[in-house]
């Protein structure tokens, strides 16, 4: 499934990682301020354009690549790697299955350069998991078409340069009645929400966008009119590859902090590591990492094969989330009370991983798409 080429491209994101994530990880957590020159490095690495097409400034590297360096971009600041997967999930997707030539010179050049940011606008306060029953409404005006609405928990948008709103623009046809549109955030009647206090990932801004009678040109539809949910959905099959690869990359900071922690912490006369409760419990957890691992590489390998993947994007996703909160808790537990004490890694992590069960769909959701598949 890897070649060298990918054994590579580990070995530069580890290289990455370590130099310029580990040192400032703890202070961006506490903080809350990602150093825009960390992001200029990542951008210079070309982490923004990773499966993006050369001619746009991208790798067009494979989607085992991106998976890698997602992992151990992760593994090292859980909040990095979500700069990292806008760019190359759920910003460029919609651009790059839907956009037109123009609209891809326009946008995911400085997209990819990491010039101007973006921000995908799909959730709504009343549309979470049921996405296709949005409210935002986008009517037609001669040359524009007219924006009202809210989007809410929407990664980025704090610093968006542009949002990628789904609207209704026929509010009789369901998800058959939904249209993309590219929002410059300076256009008049839009705004942004307060950024949101949240539990972990700190240090890339969440807040509502709302729009009040914004003008948005005709130019800046993006695919075709009442096409939007399925650019959405697709795009969401992407993300969904890259949020397990997150997962993968949390849960294993969190093995490496357990097996550092218990070959340490001495009770009863020796390290804890000697103990087999502590051995079974590694052991266990190692298992459950690797087999998310192969979910997540195989959803990414077929992707590269040119399959349909949603099925195991939605596995990987499900599964990696669900037991990298598993693997984070046991390796907290093994910490003892120093496990709840911010001066340890682990209750970065603890907070972190927990938002990955939820967004880009939550397990549940994935249990619906798994099962979706398997009785159509
Ligand atoms: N790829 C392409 N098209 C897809 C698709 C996919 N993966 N999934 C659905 N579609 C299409 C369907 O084929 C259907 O098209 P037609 O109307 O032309 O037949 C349309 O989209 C509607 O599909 P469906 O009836 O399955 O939609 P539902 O309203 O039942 O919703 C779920 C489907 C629940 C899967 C969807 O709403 C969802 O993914 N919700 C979670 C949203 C989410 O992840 N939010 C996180 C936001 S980003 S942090």
């Amino acid at each position: 499934m890897f070649t060298k080429q990918h054994e590579l491209v580990r070995k530069l994101a580890i290289n990455f990682a370590e130099t310029e994530l580990e040192p400032i990880a703890a202070e961006v957590d506490e903080s809350g301020e990602f150093p825009a020159e960390i992001i200029k490095k990542m951008a210079k690495a070309n982490f923004f354009g990773i499966k993006m097409p050369k001619k746009y400034g991208g790798a067009e590297a494979d989607f085992r690549s991106y998976v890698i360096i997602m992992e151990e971009i992760a593994r090292k600041s859980g909040v990095a790697s979500i700069y990292l997967s806008s760019p190359n999930s759920l910003m460029g997707t919609p651009f790059l299955i839907s956009g037109t030539e123009e609209q891809k010179q326009k946008y995911l050049v400085p997209m990819i350069s990491g010039e101007k940011m973006f921000s995908f606008g799909l959730t709504e306060p009343g549309a979470g998991s049921d996405a296709g029953s949005l409210q935002t409404t986008a009517i037609e005006d001669g040359d524009y078409y007219i924006l009202n609405g809210r989007k809410t928990f929407i990664t980025g948008a704090p610093f968006a340069d542009y949002v990628v709103i789904f609207a209704k623009t026929d509010m009789t046809k369901g998800t058959r009645g939904i249209t993309s549109f590219v929002v410059d955030t300076k256009l008049e009647g839009v705004s942004m929400g307060k950024p949101e206090k949240k539990m972990g990932m700190i240090g890339c801004a969440t807040s509502d966008v709302i729009l009040e009678n914004v003008r948005v040109h005709k130019s800046d539809i993006l695919g075709n009119i009442n096409k939007g949910f399925t650019t959405a959905m697709k795009t969401l099959d992407i993300g969904r590859i890259g949020v397990a690869a997150q997962a993968l990359g949390i849960a294993q900071a969190a093995m490496d902090e357990a097996i550092k922690y218990t070959k340490e912490r001495k009770q009863f006369g020796r390290s804890i590591s000697n103990f087999q409760g502590i051995q079974f419990m590694l052991a266990e957890m190692e298992t459950k990492l690797n087999a998310a691992r192969l979910l997540t590489y195989n959803a990414a390998y077929k992707k590269d094969m040119g399959k349909d993947a949603s099925k195991d994007a939605s596995m990987a996703k499900y599964y990696a989330s669900e037991i990298a909160q598993e693997i984070v808790n046991d390796s907290l537990q093994m910490h003892g009370g120093y496990g709840y004490i911010k001066d340890y890694t682990i209750e970065r992590l603890y907070r972190d991983v927990r938002v990955i069960s939820i967004y880009e769909g939550t397990s549940e959701i994935q249990k619906m798409v798994i099962a979706g598949k398997l009785l159509k």
